[in-house]
C-alpha cells in the first residue's frame, strides 16, 4: 500500500477551480512528501485544461517524465465522470467521452495503472437489472481500450441513501451488485474492478471492513475521506465517524497493494496560500499514521 493524494487537493484555489497545472500540483504533493499521486482528469471535460488541448499527448508524456525524475508513482487516476446511463444530463456528453477515452490514454502513455470510472443509474427508476444491463454496455468498450493500454477499469462505488432513510441503492452504490458487474465484465476483460470510495460506503451504511474482505481481488484502488454519514463531505480521516481502525486492519488483512489515496479536495480549496503546505505535509503523517494501522 502506497500513501496518496489526488492532485485536486491543491488544484482548486479560492480563485477558483483547475486554477494550477496538474504537473505544478505533482511537483508541490513531492515537496510535501508524497511519492504516489492521484491524477484528477474531471474538470478536463468542463474547462479549458491539459486534455481539452491539441498537444494533450505530449502533455501525457510530460507527465510521466516528470513523475519519473520525481521518483514518483502515479499508481491511479480519475477519469472524468457523469451519470454515464442519462446523458442528456449533461450538455456536452459527446465531448466529455472523449475526454475520456484522452485520459485512458494518457494513463498508459504517463505510466498510470488503474483508472477510475463512475458508473450511471437510470432517472426515476431502482431497476437493478436494467442498471446492471446499462453499466455493462457501457464499460465494455472502455475495458477494451484500457486493456490496449495496459490500464485496468476500476469501477467506484457511488453513494447510495439508505442511511438516510432513503431507499437508492443502485448497481454502483451496493457493493453485490457493484460486485456482479465487475464478474461480468471479467469473463471477458480480466483488467476490470473496483475503487472502494470509504465516503461514498458510509454514506451507504455498510460494514465497510466486511466489504474489503469480500472485494478480494477486485480491489484495485480506493478512495479515502470521511463524513458524517449524511453529505459527501470529502473530510480528513477522523473528521466523520468511519471506523478507521477496522477499515484498515481489513485493508492490510486483504493483502491490498494499491494507493492508499486521499480525495479530500475540500480541505484546501478555500485556504489561503500560507497554509497550504504546512496543511498538505500533516495529511502526510496522518495517512502515514493510518497505513501503521493496516501493518
Ligand atoms: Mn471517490
Amino acid at each position: 500500500m502506497k500513501l496518496s493524494t489526488t492532485t485536486a487537493i491543491y488544484r482548486d484555489r479560492p480563485e477558483g477551480k483547475g486554477k494550477i497545472p496538474v504537473i505544478e500540483c505533482v511537483r508541490r504533493l513531492h515537496q510535501a512528501g508524497y511519492r504516489d499521486v492521484d491524477i484528477n482528469f474531471n474538470l478536463m471535460s468542463k474547462m479549458d485544461l491539459e486534455l481539452s488541448k491539441p498537444d494533450w499527448q505530449d502533455w501525457a508524456r510530460e507527465l510521466g517524465e516528470v513523475l519519473g525524475e520525481l521518483g514518483m508513482t502515479a499508481l491511479q487516476c480519475h477519469v472524468p465522470f457523469y451519470n454515464v446511463l442519462e446523458p442528456d444530463s449533461i450538455p456536452n456528453a459527446e465531448y466529455t467521452e472523449e475526454i475520456i477515452r484522452r485520459a485512458v490514454a494518457a494513463a498508459g502513455n504517463a505510466g498510470i495503472r488503474t483508472a477510475v470510472f463512475h458508473g450511471g443509474s437510470y432517472e426515476g427508476t431502482c431497476d437493478p437489472e436494467r442498471n446492471l444491463k446499462g453499466n455493462l454496455e457501457y464499460f465494455k468498450p472502455y475495458a477494451e481500450l484500457a486493456g490496449k493500454y495496459g490500464v485496468s477499469v476500476a469501477i467506484e462505488n457511488l453513494p447510495g441513501t439508505k442511511r438516510a432513510g432513503g431507499d437508492k441503492d443502485t448497481c454502483t452504490s451496493c457493493p453485490e451488485q457493484l460486485l456482479e458487474l465487475c464478474g461480468r465484465l471479467r469473463k471477458e476483460y480480466g483488467n476490470v474492478g473496483v475503487c472502494w470510495d470509504f465516503g461514498h460506503g458510509n454514506l451507504t451504511g455498510c460494514d465497510q471492513a466486511r466489504v474489503i474482505e469480500e472485494l478480494g481481488d477486485y480491489l484495485l484502488a480506493v478512495h479515502v475521506s470521511d463524513n458524517y454519514g449524511i453529505g459527501d463531505d470529502h473530510n480528513l480521516p477522523y473528521q466523520g465517524n468511519i471506523p478507521w481502525k477496522q477499515v484498515m486492519q481489513a485493508l492490510g488483512k486483504a493483502g491490498y497493494q494499491g494507493a492508499f489515496a486521499y480525495e479530500t479536495h475540500k480541505l484546501t480549496a478555500a485556504m489561503p496560500e500560507e497554509m497550504v503546505d504546512e496543511t498538505l505535509r500533516y495529511t502526510y503523517r496522518l495517512g502515514t499514521y493510518l497505513m501503521s494501522l493496516a501493518e
